[in-house]
């Protein structure tokens, strides 16, 4: 389905450029990928009241994709605030979502339910 509309997409954007004489938008069409940044894998397991590891690292203005693996009985999520990033996954589930950080520095993450954090749910991240 997706490949398909690309495919026409591709077709159009094909006719638009020789249309206009010029292959310009070659590199542009490339890069234009609808594709989200997967970059490396980052696995955190979540539970009450824990993150393992607590302490993360990634690059700046690099997408990394962040797994979450909760196996509490409960949900629980990894927020970044300095990042506007969360990632909530219900009880014995695991969710992924891409977190990429500008600014280099040090980062808290931590779980944004009601006394999570205070019971021991936070962890580091740091941005090189
Ligand atoms: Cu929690």
């Amino acid at each position: 389905m997706t490949r398909r509309a690309a495919l026409v997409f591709l077709g159009v954007a094909a006719a638009v450029i020789g249309a206009c004489g010029g292959g310009s938008d070659d590199e542009k069409s490339e890069a234009g990928g609808t594709e989200a940044p997967a970059g490396p894998k980052i696995d955190v397991v979540g539970k009450e009241f824990s993150y393992d590891p607590d302490k993360l690292t990634l690059k700046a203005g690099e997408g990394s994709t962040i797994v979450l693996r909760n196996t509490g009985s409960i949900e629980h999520d990894i927020t970044v605030d300095g990042a506007k990033f969360k990632l909530t996954v219900p009880g014995n589930n695991e969710r992924q979502k891409v977190l990429k950080v500008d600014k280099p520095g040090t980062y808290e993450f931590y779980c944004s339910l009601p006394g999570h954090k205070s019971a021991g749910m936070k962890g580091e991240l740091t941005v090189t």
